[in-house]
């Protein structure tokens, strides 16, 4: 039976005299390459079907119908075929098409800036096609160049009609912004309704530039460059968690741009902030560039010397004084694991506490505990490639990936385009909502209630996966008696939905064969983040979804190496690899490996160390790559709490609203200037690559921790950032298999646990982690602080696509300036109307916090009574009015509810 498989799943041609097997259905242009033979292609891309209409890959078949000229990216190999692709036939049929292209093509290849970077250039090269032959009847055509996108231009007159730019943007970005307009010589292609780019839904991922074989559509910044002047080097975007691969273009000691790679997570497609701008900061004129001192409130600079000792100095005084308890440290999830493992080893060994955190306790922090404790693992279960790859339906919870993780987003177009159901359970009308099969538009702070009503229906439907729930579960029994009262119509009056929608969106979900739950920060931002998180676990297991392929509770995690952070130890009740502080055996395994003893002690998370440095408990702190000034909630109380304090360091790339509240302040290097890893939101570890030199005196993050470490008694220093990995492998045994060597060819997901372990593809299969799966009977709270009659609107927060937290990076690509550079908030027609705001308009919102001022967002975005604003512009703060009250497990803060009032300025 194996033998016949074998037999009738490969077959055998002769490619250039050269014999070769591969599976059936292979073409001819896959077959050929994998004899390392080179066909040229204009129109062909690898992750789509083929086109087949640029006809440059024509190779010859012995004994073939039509001449015997074939195109290699639609013919299939079958068996005893003979086959050309140099023949003096291939070349003369090339070198027409060629010619024709010529013809229609504004040849100006001195002016344009793709000269020596075009397909075109090198295959007229290649063929000898120095000119064109039409010269009679040749047309010139007089088509505009579109310069309107800050980040590329369109020059129709060197577009060749291929067809790729469209077909990515329709395909794969699932935008649909270009076609080709007009007929026979007017053809042209153009954005919709040849209109221009910046008129367009175009989200400038420059998907379309990257595919684009010639100069037609061109990055404005490689006017910079000559494609020969450069080198580039392969790492991973040091934005969002998806992790995109992409290649850093760099000119001597500057980066001048980013191209995409082909990734696990992204597959060549990039977001414009991994796109256009992941390379501008790194050489901002403003970056940090000296230690800071600062003296009489004053700036002032210092050498690393000064800077350290004084830290030392001032760090062990308060150790003395008041305990080890009385300083902490944030890391930084933007940095590499390499940073964060040392991070929280200078914290635990030498300030001798487990005080230390990092962005995750304001993100995902919900999850990291919410899962652990139903699950075992707190991480994302199934990869990104399998829960949006021929999967039935997919529930999609408080995420907004086309605008916070854009290549996942991309990715879930692409799923739908080819018959994925989707849920959107969102207060707001989200890009994705309009593809969607049901939109819940639950009220912000009510997920708990919305999960209990879908686990009433599916058990009242019996509709779970008893068998499921006997083998692998426990606490089943008191769930469903739990969730017997959340009626569809009690729940839609919570939820604020329709009871039918609910039924219809429970019946869908469970019945589908692959179904996988993806949530993210409108689940995990609230008073009742983790019991949120634990809902989503819940309903994946009443019905079996979990374990399995295309299934899982996914959270999509934020920062680029935010899962890394966490990974590492940064945060107070773990070390490195989730393993528990609270464990004798745990302790005395860190101490033997470090030689110090370390603390018993309860280690505070990052939002209770901030009100007891308000209170004079904690004294000292030592921010690595944060700003919470900006980022948390109540900026009242963050302002107190750092004034409050003897001593504060901030390490980082620049002068931040938190930095000038340092005493000393760090330059850090940024992920353009170091070696090391980051690990994206499905455990995938990749390698990060030093490009460029740091500017003046920074230094390598991990190595200044090693010198406070040293200078505070406990001798430390590495060589290199991969003898740090291997230290993490010895001690973690999830990463016991990973190393530089094995990064080399990809990444690695953990665990994995062995040097000879491909790592782990999907979790929990076969068992939980955990053991068995644990239910937990969840009732809904309301959020802490809703809308009354003095602040009436209930006001939520999150992202936009094109800037990033702080902007620290964002804010220094102009081009993402010209298209967003003041904030704004969501407002119903409704509530603009009842108000007198029209859209633009300034106004004045304000909280029990405070007051800021903004400008009206006027439409249907959301729904009326409630309000959305980011959190990204200097402008108009957001986080001066939010709420600082805390989930009481994972001490997350509520960004997602608080209540406000509007009035025009
Ligand atoms: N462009 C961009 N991308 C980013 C970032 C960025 O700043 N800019 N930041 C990164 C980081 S750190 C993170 S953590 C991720 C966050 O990524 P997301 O969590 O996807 O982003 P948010 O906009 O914060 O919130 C997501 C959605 O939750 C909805 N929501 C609010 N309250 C509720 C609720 O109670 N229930 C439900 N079901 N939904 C609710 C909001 O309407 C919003 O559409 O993005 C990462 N990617
Ligand atoms: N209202 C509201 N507020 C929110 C949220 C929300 O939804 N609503 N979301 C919250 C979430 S999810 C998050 S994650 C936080 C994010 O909050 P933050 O982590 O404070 O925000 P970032 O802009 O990511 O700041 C990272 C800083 O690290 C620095 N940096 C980057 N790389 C390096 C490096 O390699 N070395 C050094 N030394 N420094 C580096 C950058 O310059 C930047 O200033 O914001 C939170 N705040
Ligand atoms: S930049 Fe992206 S969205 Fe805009 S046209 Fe190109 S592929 Fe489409
Ligand atoms: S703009 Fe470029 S990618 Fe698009 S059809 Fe023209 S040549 Fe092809
Ligand atoms: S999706 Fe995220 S990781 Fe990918 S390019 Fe965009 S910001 Fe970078
Ligand atoms: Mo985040």
């Amino acid at each position: 039976m194996t033998e016949l498989v074998a037999k009738t799943s490969t077959v055998t041609l002769t490619i250039n005299d050269q014999t070769v097997s591969v599976p059936k259905g292979t073409t001819l242009l896959e077959g050929a390459r994998q004899l390392g033979l080179k066909i040229p292609t204009l129109c062909h891309l690898k992750e789509l079907a083929p086109d087949g209409s640029c006809r440059m890959c024509v190779v010859e078949v012995e004994g073939g119908r039509k001449g015997g000229l074939v195109t290699a990216c639609t013919a299939q190999c079958k068996d005893g075929m003979v086959i050309y692709t140099d023949s003096e036939r291939v070349h003369d049929s090339r070198r027409f098409v060629l010619d024709l292209l010529l013809s229609n093509h504004k040849i100006d290849c001195f002016a344009c800036v793709k000269n020596g970077d075009c397909q075109l250039q090198d295959y007229c090269m290649d063929y000898g096609v120095e000119r064109t032959s039409f010269t009679e009847g040749k047309r010139m055509p007089c088509f505009q160049e579109d310069l309107s996108s800050p980040f590329f231009d369109y020059d129709p007159e060197k577009c060749i009609m291929c067809r790729r730019c469209s077909r990515v943007c329709q395909l794969r970005q699932g935008r649909d912004v270009l076609s080709l307009a007009n007929r026979g010589f007017d053809t042209k292609m153009t954005p919709s309704y040849e209109s221009s780019f910046d008129q367009s839904i175009c989200e400038s991922c420059g998907n379309c530039v990257a595919v684009c074989p010639t100069g037609a559509l061109s990055e404005k910044d490689h006017k910079y460059y000559r494609k020969w002047e450069t080198n580039r080097v392969r790492t991973t975007c040091p934005h969002c968690g998806t992790g995109c691969q992409m290649d850093l273009i760099i000119k001597g000691n500057k980066l001048v741009g980013v191209e995409p790679a082909d990734g696990a997570a992204n597959k060549n497609l990039l977001c414009v902030k991994g796109r256009f701008a992941s390379y501008k900061f790194v050489g901002a004129k403003d970056r940090l560039t000296d230690p800071l001192i600062k003296r009489n409130g004053v700036f002032e600079k210092a050498t690393w010397e000064e800077a350290l000792d004084l830290i030392t100095k001032k760090f062990t005084g308060i150790k003395e004084n008041y305990g080890a308890d009385a300083l902490a440290g944030f890391s930084c999830s933007r940095a590499t694991n390499e940073d964060n493992y040392v991070f929280q080893k200078m914290v635990r060994t030498v300030f001798g506490t487990n005080n230390v955190d990092n962005c995750a306790r304001v993100c995902h922090s919900a999850s990291v505990h919410g899962l652990a404790h139903t699950l075992g693992s707190g991480a994302m279960t199934n990869p990104i490639e399998d829960i949006t790859t021929d999967v039935d339906m997919i529930l999609l919870v408080g995420s907004n990936p086309t605008e916070a993780h854009p290549v996942i987003g991309a990715q879930i177009r692409q799923a739908i385009q080819k018959g994925t159901k989707i849920v959107v359970v969102d207060p707001r009308k989200i890009d994705l909502v309009k593809d969607s099969d049901i939109h819940l538009q639950i009220q912000a702070g009510t997920n708990v209630a919305f999960a209990n009503g879908m686990m009433h229906v599916i058990i009242k439907d019996n509709l779970m996966d008893q068998q499921f729930i006997e083998n692998k579960t426990e606490g089943y029994e008191a769930l469903k008696q739990m969730v017997a009262d959340y009626t569809p119509e009690k729940v839609a009056e919570i939820c604020h939905i329709n009871p039918d929608d609910l039924r219809q969106a429970a019946r869908m979900y469970a019945k589908a064969e692959k179904a996988p739950i993806i949530y993210c920060l409108g689940v995990t931002e609230h008073s009742t983040g983790t019991e949120g998180v634990m809902s989503m676990s819940n309903l994946a297991m009443l019905v079996g979804k979990i374990g399995k392929s295309g299934c899982g509770v996914n959270p999509l995690r934020g920062q680029n190496n935010v899962q890394g952070a966490c990974d590492m130890g940064c945060m107070p009740y773990d070390f490195p690899g989730y393993q528990k502080v609270n464990q004798p055996k745990v302790i005395e395994k860190f101490e033997q490996a470090w030689g110090v003893s370390l603390s018993r002690n309860k280690g505070m998370t990052s939002t209770q160390v901030l009100p007891a440095a308000a209170e004079g408990k904690v004294k000292g702190i030592y921010i690595f790559g944060e700003d919470p000034i900006v980022t948390d909630p109540d900026t009242g109380h963050v302002r107190a709490a750092l004034e409050n304090l003897d001593f504060l360091v901030v390490q980082e790339l620049f002068m931040t609203e938190t930095a000038a509240y340092a005493d000393v302040v760090l330059p850090g290097i940024s992920y353009a200037e170091k070696n090391g890893t980051f690990t994206n939101t499905e455990r995938r570890v990749q390698r990060v690559r030093k490009a460029v030199e740091p500017m003046g005196q920074a230094r390598e993050d991990y190595e200044v921790f090693c010198d406070v470490m040293t200078r505070m008694g406990y001798l430390s220093q590495y060589d290199s950032a991969d003898e740090i990995m291997d230290e993490i492998a010895s001690l973690v045994p999830s990463f016991g298999g990973i190393n530089y060597a094995r990064l080399e060819e990809g990444g690695l997901q953990w665990p994995c646990p062995t040097a000879d372990s491909p790592g782990t593809y999907i979790m929990h299969v076969g068992q939980f982690t955990r053991g068995k799966g644990l239910f937990m009977a969840i009732p809904y709270k309301e959020a802490k602080e809703l809308p009354d009659e003095t602040y009436p609107y209930l006001m939520s927060t999150g992202r936009m696509l094109y800037h990033y937290n702080t902007r620290a990076m964002t804010g220094r690509t102009e081009g993402i300036n010209q298209i967003a550079n003041r904030s704004y908030i969501e407002i119903n027609y409704q509530d603009a109307e009842k108000l007198g705001i029209k859209e633009g308009d300034k106004v004045k919102v304000s909280s029990r916090r405070g007051e800021i001022e903004t400008y009206a967002a006027v439409g249907d975005r959301v729904f009326p009574n409630e309000v959305f604003m980011t959190f990204h512009f200097p402008d108009g703060n957001v986080n001066e009015i939010t709420n600082a009250v805390f989930d009481d497990i994972a001490i997350i803060p509520e960004y997602k509810v608080c209540a406000v009032d509007i009035c025009p300025v």
